[in-house]
């Protein structure tokens, strides 16, 4: 079994790092058009490619073959529509023959924290009647350390083919940060990880067509795990940040006066308090390695408690505070889980504006700049007009830059609870 250093030695030394040479022609299955996918299948078929890319939703495949997109990414619907004008980008229901398969499903987690690999499995099973010797299929799709092994190579290859001679199985991680995925999805590092040396080299290659940043070779498992413990760094760290806020509100001192002063000190860099962690990706992947080994991760499991607990903080706060008014109209400005995106996924800010909706303290009223009364129903949404003409308290829970240009002088004359700092 090779180590990650021979691995990555291997394919540094076979490829002779960055293969610039002329895009391929060659064919690629993009299986999961989110928003990794979808901008993954973009890219790609810009650079050249032939990319068919795979939806289960019907409405998702005609969208996108009407040259359109069905989320919110910087520059994606220009993109997405040059390359589908130009044939590059074709959507299709089901997976078809390809060179390259690209796994890029969900991989959420059950409500007890399990991780629920039931759509790696259902898209390896899919491409698997389409896979031909010589292919390489690669799991993108952030997953428990040795699910390209125990799921995608045991579901997706057909019978009598030998990994690494021929048939090539790695894993890729995205990392991108929503709002400038296609940007980061060309000049990010990345990490590859193969189930064989050669898997690893066949992988490496492939991206080095297309990836400006150093692309890194190691075995799947190290970059499985490399993936999800970039991701719960972030939630402990976010976690301290959190807890230092709570303490402060004890001790009615300034968390961001004290983070600012703090972080001064040359290898201090304590991170922003919110109103919890969001997105499905901080929020989700660090229970991946809980599950994986609950017996040795106390710190990553505490760190989620921490985070999952802060918008019952918040709400507490804010229903103390809402007891100084007869009635209280309290006006929750965001939903959606981070500043200028649409993503509502394990948003904290959703979370906080449902719980406040149910204690019936008084009444709620909400807006985001990124989410319409169309595409959500759950409770009424308002103008932030009406909210900062109606509202006697206020509460700050996702920092978009429409809510950063709010007059001073307007929430001078109000209670406010602002759960990320900006108005400080
Ligand atoms: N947050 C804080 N305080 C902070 C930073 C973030 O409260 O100082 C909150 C945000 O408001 C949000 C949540 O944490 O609710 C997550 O925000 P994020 O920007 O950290 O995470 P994502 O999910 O948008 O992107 C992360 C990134 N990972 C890292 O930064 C290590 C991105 O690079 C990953 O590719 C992405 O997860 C992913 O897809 O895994």
């Amino acid at each position: 079994m090779l180590t990650s250093t021979e691995h990555e030695s291997l394919a540094e030394s076979r490829n002779g790092g960055k293969n610039q040479s002329l895009f391929p022609t060659t064919s690629v299955c993009v299986v999961g058009l989110g928003y990794i996918g979808l901008p993954t299948a973009s890219i790609l078929a810009s650079k050249g490619y032939q990319v068919s890319g795979v939806d289960v939703r019907e409405d998702v495949v005609e969208t996108i073959n009407r040259g359109e997109i069905h989320i919110e990414e910087p520059d994606l619907d220009v993109l997405v529509k040059a390359v589908v004008a130009n044939n590059r980008l074709k959507a299709i229901r089901e997976p078809q023959p390809a060179d390259i398969f690209i796994i890029c499903v969900p991989t959420p987690f059950t409500s007890d924290h399990r991780p629920d690999l039931s759509y790696v499995e259902k898209a390896s099973r899919a491409i698997q009647p389409h896979v031909k010797p010589g292919n390489l299929i690669i799991l993108e799709s952030t997953s428990p350390p040795q699910t390209t092994a125990d799921v995608v190579a045991k579901h997706a290859i057909p019978d009598g083919l030998t990994i690494g001679k021929d048939i090539f199985v790695a894993h890729c991680p995205e990392r991108v940060l929503p709002g400038r995925i296609l940007i980061e999805a060309v000049e990010n590092d990345r990490v590859v990880g193969g189930l064989t040396a050669a898997c690893t080299r066949k992988a490496k290659a492939f991206y080095d067509t297309f990836v400006t940043g150093d692309v890194l070779g190691t075995t799947a498992v190290s970059a499985e795990l490399t993936k999800l413990v970039e991701n719960s760094f972030r939630d402990v760290n976010i976690a301290f940040a959190n807890e230092l806020s709570i303490l402060c509100d004890k001790f009615e001192s300034d968390a961001w006066e004290i983070i600012k002063l703090a972080n001064r000190h040359p290898r201090v860099n304590i991170l922003t308090p919110g109103p919890g962690v969001g997105g499905h990706c901080i929020s989700v992947d660090p229970w991946f390695l809980v599950d994986a080994a609950p017996e040795l991760t106390p710190l990553i499991r505490t760190a989620r408690e921490v985070n999952e607990s802060k918008p019952h903080h918040v709400v507490e706060k804010v229903v103390k505070l809402s007891r100084q008014f007869n009635e209280p109209v309290i006006g929750c400005l965001g939903l959606t889980y981070k500043a200028d995106v649409d993503d509502l996924r394990e948003s904290p800010s959703l979370e906080i504006t449902r719980e406040l909706h149910q204690r019936g303290i008084g009444e709620v009223l909400a807006c985001d700049p990124l989410i319409s009364s169309k595409q959500f129903s759950e409770f009424p949404l308002h103008s932030l007009d009406e909210i900062l003409r109606r509202a006697t308290l206020i509460v700050l829970l996702t920092d978009h830059r429409e809510f950063l240009e709010i007059s001073p002088a307007i929430l001078h004359e109000k209670v406010v609870v602002d759960t990320r700092g900006i108005w400080r």
